[in-house]
């Protein structure tokens, strides 16, 4: 039997111990960036051989060092525990693949001019 929907206490709870990935149109979301694309690929290699071993398999996109990931059940309509046991061993990979969080641009973007000494 496939795995069943988990409800959003459930989700929420769970998305607690992931704390890069967010609910976002009914699918957990997480970018990451890389060194670079080789790096980016090894990150996607070893997610997409342990997607097989589920059969679970995520949707993303990658752009050079950057891989975008939407994970959902399509046969539950729904998040499920497969979704949280690949996005942990996303986290895993990625640690070993040296990803990181994307920089986000913030209020602060561009940074504020280095002060000099003497300036408050
Ligand atoms: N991956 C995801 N993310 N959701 C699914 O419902 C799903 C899958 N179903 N991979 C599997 C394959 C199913 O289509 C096959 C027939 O097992």
């Amino acid at each position: 039997m496939r795995a069943q929907k988990l409800d959003d206490a459930t989700i929420t709870a769970r998305l607690a111990a992931l704390p890069a990935w967010s609910l976002r149109e009914g699918k957990l979301r997480r970018e990451y960036r890389f060194a670079d694309f080789s790096a980016a690929f090894a990150f996607m290699t070893r997610c997409a051989l342990r997607a097989e071993q589920l059969d679970h398999h995520p949707e993303w996109c990658n752009v050079y060092n950057r891989v975008d990931i939407a994970l959902t059940t399509h046969d539950a309509h729904g998040i499920t525990a497969l979704d949280f046991t690949l996005a942990e061993a996303m986290e895993n990979f990625a640690r070993a693949s040296g990803g990181s969080a994307p920089r986000t641009w913030t209020a602060s973007f561009p940074p504020p001019p280095a002060r000099r000494r003497g300036q408050s």
